[in-house]
């Protein structure tokens, strides 16, 4: 059965095959999702385009996320191109590399400015320019972490903007329920993308969450698509202002099983 059928949806996030914004793209145009994305720099148009042409995008468009004008770009086009909207992926994220290597009570002001304003204040910015194009109702996704409720080595100024973003998602919930638009966040366990890599003890982190979790594995952007796809369909229609983990459970444990036969 497809759950996205006669939907279009606009995705922000994709910079390589490896993004969680990727995993979603695709479990969208396999539930029959009409599709557009945008990318964040001229330098990621390379990368994007050929994904955008595997799954029928209709268009690509520049967004960085921190200039109004590039917001405000992306929205016309997508009224243009596309008329009204029914889902919106915010799947972005950005703090300075010293904010996520030095310990947090060194965070810099412009360092927590720029960590609020690309991973927080963007949701915003992006929902209010939806609301004119959502006028079926609608669904608004983004992507939060479990170092915006508890301390994570090193996640530091971006714990901080899981927490601000989760908040952000609840009040968005309410000012738009009326126009019967849902707001919700998945809290995804840790993959393997570009916003990942060469952070410093994550590997480790990584290969031990296999071994932790309840489900005793790690997670993909697939099974991140799976449930994106299900809380942007109807099938979760009095489903807002959450915050779904898809972690394979790593968040229900106060301490881990100690487990003699497991390396870790
Ligand atoms: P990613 O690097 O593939 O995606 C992050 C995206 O943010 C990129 O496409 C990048 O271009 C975009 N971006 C950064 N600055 C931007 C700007 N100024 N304007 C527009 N776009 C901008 O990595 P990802 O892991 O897929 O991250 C996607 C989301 O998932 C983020 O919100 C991240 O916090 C969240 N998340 C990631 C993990 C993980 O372990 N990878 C876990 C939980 C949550
Ligand atoms: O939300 C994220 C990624 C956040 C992120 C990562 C980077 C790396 C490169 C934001 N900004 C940047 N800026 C860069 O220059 N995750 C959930 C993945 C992640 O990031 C961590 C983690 C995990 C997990 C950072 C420290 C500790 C753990």
């Amino acid at each position: 059965m497809k759950l996205l059928e006669g939907k279009t949806a606009l995705i922000f996030g994709i910079a390589n095959d490896h993004s969680i914004a990727w995993g979603i793209a695709q479990a969208m145009h396999e539930h029959g999702a009409r599709l557009a994305f945008s990318y964040a720099s001229q330098i990621l148009e390379r990368r994007v385009r050929p994904l955008a042409e595997k799954v029928n995008a209709v268009f690509i468009e520049l967004c960085d996320v921190s200039q109004d004008e590039d917001i405000a770009a992306m929205f016309a086009r997508a009224a243009d191109e596309l008329g009204t909207i029914d889902i919106l992926v915010h799947s972005i994220a950005f703090a300075n590399r010293e904010e996520l290597t030095s310990p947090f009570y060194e965070t810099s002001r412009e360092g927590f400015r720029i960590a609020m304003d690309i991973s927080v204040y963007s949701l915003v910015a992006l929902a209010r320019a939806a609301l004119p194009l959502m006028t079926k109702g609608g669904s608004i996704l983004t992507l939060s972490y479990y170092g915006g409720q508890k301390v994570m080595p090193n996640y530091n100024v971006m714990g901080i903007a899981k927490a601000a973003l989760e908040t952000a998602t609840r009040y968005l919930a309410a000012d738009l329920g009326p126009h019967d638009i849902r707001v919700n966040a998945i809290s995804a366990g840790p993959i393997r993308t570009l916003s990942s890599a060469g952070i410093s003890g994550f590997k480790r982190m990584y290969r031990q969450f296999a071994a932790i979790t309840p489900l005793q594995r790690n997670i993909t952007i697939n099974d991140i698509g799976g449930a994106a796809v299900w809380l942007t369909s109807d099938l979760a229609r009095a489903v807002t202002g959450e915050v779904l983990f898809v972690d394979a459970g790593f968040n229900i444990l106060g301490f881990p099983a100690l487990r003699e036969q497991i390396q870790l």
